[in-house]
């Protein structure tokens, strides 16, 4: 997050939308013939397969976000921040080829009545009903359109039963430092860590993403679960997620513990309150050519209406 420049992007190898269309009609059709691990569909030839090549089969498509253009497949698995894999933006696609995530676990702890440990294919398998596409745009310096495969982390969330001293929930990334090289520098202090309040991570548009374009998430997306928060800054979206933890008080978080004069823990998107170093009243629109003007961020990223009520009477340029 704190390289602003898409100079790693590679505009040879771009996946047109029309392109993303046929991927995904043949990852459907893949899916129903039950060829499952079929790496890239009709762009294979075209561009270097980097994603899980899983579909995942009975999604709901919904309108969620139709409207939206999309950010080219390449750009959304080759452009990405994943300090435990390296803090350069082309590092994560590299360096997180062959990690493992599977077997996975997610420890649930912390304010709960039914405290517990979650394989991810539990998680995949008693969620389909309610797995759907959520095309959403997740910004900072840059944006992108993603469609993610997800569902509401409420409906996970409250299976732990959550007890009314719960105000916030935590997130922990795993550490490794052999599967995770990027973790033998401390460039961060490990674990990566996230949280929300209680009553952010119950807004619908608070989701766990298993997938994207059609298929398991690609590792460098943050495989096998990870957080979307679409209405806050990209740092908030948590990847590799192996414990959620219920609080009475708040969290400490990754970056807000890092420089917290610089991200807060709310990092509610807002064009009117500036990063110290940099304006954060504009940004540039990943794939739209080198060349495209910046383009004015929207406050809560454009999901206002969604989530505006959250923070009816508090001051966000305190609460930032
Ligand atoms: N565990 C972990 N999660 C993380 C990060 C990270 O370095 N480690 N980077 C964050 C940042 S700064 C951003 S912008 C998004 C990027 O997600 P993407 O690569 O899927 O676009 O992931 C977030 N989640
Ligand atoms: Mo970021």
């Amino acid at each position: 997050m704190l390289i602003k420049k898409p100079s790693d992007v590679r505009p040879s190898e771009i996946t047109s939308p029309e392109v993303y269309a046929k991927r995904r009609e043949f990852l459907k059709a893949a899916a129903a013939l039950g060829i499952g691990a079929v790496a890239s569909g009709p762009a294979g030839a075209l561009v270097k397969p980097s994603g899980s090549g899983t579909p995942i089969p009975n999604v709901i498509d919904t309108a969620y976000g139709d409207k939206l253009e999309l950010t080219e497949y390449e750009h959304v698995t080759t452009y990405n921040n994943f300090y435990e894999f390296g803090t350069g933006k082309s590092q994560p696609a590299e360096n997180a080829k062959d990690f493992k995530t599977r077997p996975w676990t997610v420890v649930v702890d912390g304010e709960c009545e039914a405290p517990g440990e979650i394989g991810i294919e539990d998680i995949l398998s008693s969620i389909p009903q309610e797995e759907r596409i959520y095309r959403l745009r997740c910004v900072e310096a840059w944006s992108m359109v993603i469609p993610w495969v997800g569902f509401p982390l409420s409906s996970l969330l409250k299976r732990f039963k959550p007890t009314s001293k719960a105000k916030y929930v935590a997130f922990e990334t795993l550490v490794d430092k052999e599967r995770m090289p990027g973790q033998r520098r401390a460039v961060l202090d490990w674990p990566y860590r996230e949280g929300l309040r209680m009553d952010e991570a119950m807004n619908p548009l608070a989701i766990f993403a298993t997938g994207l374009y059609g298929e398991l998430l690609p590792n460098q997306n943050g495989a096998p679960l990870r957080l979307v928060v679409p209405w806050k800054y990209g740092f908030k979206s948590i990847k590799s997620i192996v414990r959620i933890s219920f609080t009475q008080t708040i969290p400490e978080t990754t970056w807000w513990k890092l420089a917290p004069h610089e991200y807060g823990f709310y990092a509610n998107v807002n064009p009117e309150v500036d990063h110290p170093r940099w304006s954060q009243a504009s940004h540039r629109i990943i794939g739209a050519g080198l060349f495209s003007s910046k383009q004015p961020t929207l406050m809560f990223n454009g999901y206002a209406e969604q989530v505006a009520d959250l923070y009816r009477g508090m001051d966000l340029a305190k609460f930032y």
